[in-house]
């Protein structure tokens, strides 16, 4: 009998994903109760300009991360003034097309405007003047969207390779309290809002130690933080599927989710091992570093297919940690990675081509996404 059920089940289960794999067109559908699939939106996507980029955008993704237009830089120039021009604009733009909004970021030691930890004078803000600003601009912008954004990346990039703190001016000024502080802050500002940390190179064993401490910690003081967001800012030949494997598992093990937030895949060889995305190191340009301005060939675009679509499968093998996978840009022509870690090249990282043509890797991804069930724990 009991046998039995457990073919019934078996058949039933098969016909059900025979049926989603026949009915999954597109990567939004196939992932459909597993996890959000998403995409950093620029400029000339949330204002429509780049209509072959929004037509992708609708078709395949149903969350958005600002790449540039929610960060301090953008949205507080000065320090008695706020743009919110473009931002309200891209949550306008979400909400207009259905889409979760992820804001991004609160507290990041880059694209900060100088004010921020200066006290105008060429020196340092003192410990309580970091504190008021920090709160009033978390408080401000997170207060701004409040219930229209999902969840917000608190802070971004705190912790170094070897698992120790940036030493940014936020560090100096305030040592590790401030990311305490700026949990605290987002918290109080929207408190049903998800808050999570965010970071690059997450399969290094030093960082990750060092962001399961924060996370640890951050529990301890009774701090909300719910995900963990791994970057995945990929090269072909680092990091290690199982080392990025392990990572997710550390991260959910210390009682948080974990998103891939800025999924990318560079083709290109890097000017040095191990390149993170830390933007302050960057390369000149050597024409060797741009080996393939007129397309890949076949045998390396064949094993960017593959390295992609593992990844994919790694992310679907964990869905019950997983909430959401972003990829960061929609088309290679958009990609940060042709301005970065040398300016001027010709990349390929991303699912969608220069022609907004999706590669055959996208193929793969929906066929297996609909094989698997929806079954989570979260
Ligand atoms: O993609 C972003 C690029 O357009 C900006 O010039 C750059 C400037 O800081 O930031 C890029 O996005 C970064 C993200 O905000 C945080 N993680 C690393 C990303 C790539 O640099």
């Amino acid at each position: 009998m009991k046998a039995f059920r457990a073919l019934v089940l078996a058949v039933g289960s098969l016909t059900w994903a025979a049926a989603a794999a026949q009915e999954a067109r597109t990567l939004r559908e196939a992932f459909e109760g597993k996890f959000l699939i998403g995409a950093a939106v620029n400029e000339r996507q949330f204002t429509g300009a780049d209509t072959a980029g929004v037509r992708v955008l609708k078709e395949h993704f149903n969350a958005v991360v600002a790449e540039n237009c929610m960060k301090c830089q953008s949205l507080h120039p000065e320090e008695n003034r706020y743009d919110f021009t473009r931002a309200d604009r891209f949550v306008d733009f979400a909400e207009k097309n259905g889409m979760t909004v992820i804001g991004h970021t609160l507290i990041w030691h880059s694209q900060l405007p100088d004010w921020f930890c200066s006290d105008g004078k060429g020196g340092n803000a003192s410990p309580e003047l970091l504190k008021r600003r920090m709160k009033e601009h978390i408080t401000a912008v997170v207060g701004r969207y409040k219930g229209r954004v999902k969840g917000w990346d608190v802070v971004n990039e705190a912790i170094e390779d070897n698992g120790s703190f940036r030493k940014s001016k936020f560090y100096e000024i305030l040592g590790p309290e401030y990311i305490y502080l700026a949990f605290q802050y987002a918290h109080e500002a929207d408190p049903e809002a998800e808050l999570y940390y965010n970071d690059y190179s997450m399969a290094n064993p030093g960082k990750r130690e060092g962001v399961v401490r924060l996370v640890k910690e951050l529990k301890r003081r009774g701090l909300r933080v719910d995900a963990v967001g791994m970057q995945a800012h990929l090269g072909m030949e680092w990091p290690p599927v199982d080392g990025f494997e392990k990572s997710m598992l550390a991260f959910a093990g210390a009682g948080v989710k974990v998103m891939i937030t800025e999924l990318d895949l560079s083709a290109l060889p890097a000017p040095r091992a191990n390149v993170g995305a830390n933007i302050a190191d960057t390369a000149e340009y050597r024409k060797e570093l741009n080996p393939y301005p007129d397309g890949l060939p076949k045998e390396l675009s064949d094993a960017w297919m593959e390295r992609m679509g593992d990844f994919f499968s790694l992310f679907l093998k964990h869905r019950d940690i997983v909430t959401r996978v972003n990829l960061w840009g929609v088309a290679d022509g958009d990609s940060w990675l042709n301005y970065w870690p040398v300016s001027g090249r010709t990349d390929y990282p991303l699912l969608f081509d220069r022609s907004h043509r999706p590669k055959p890797v996208v193929d793969r991804i929906i066929r297996e996404a609909s094989t698997v069930g929806t079954e989570k724990t979260n």
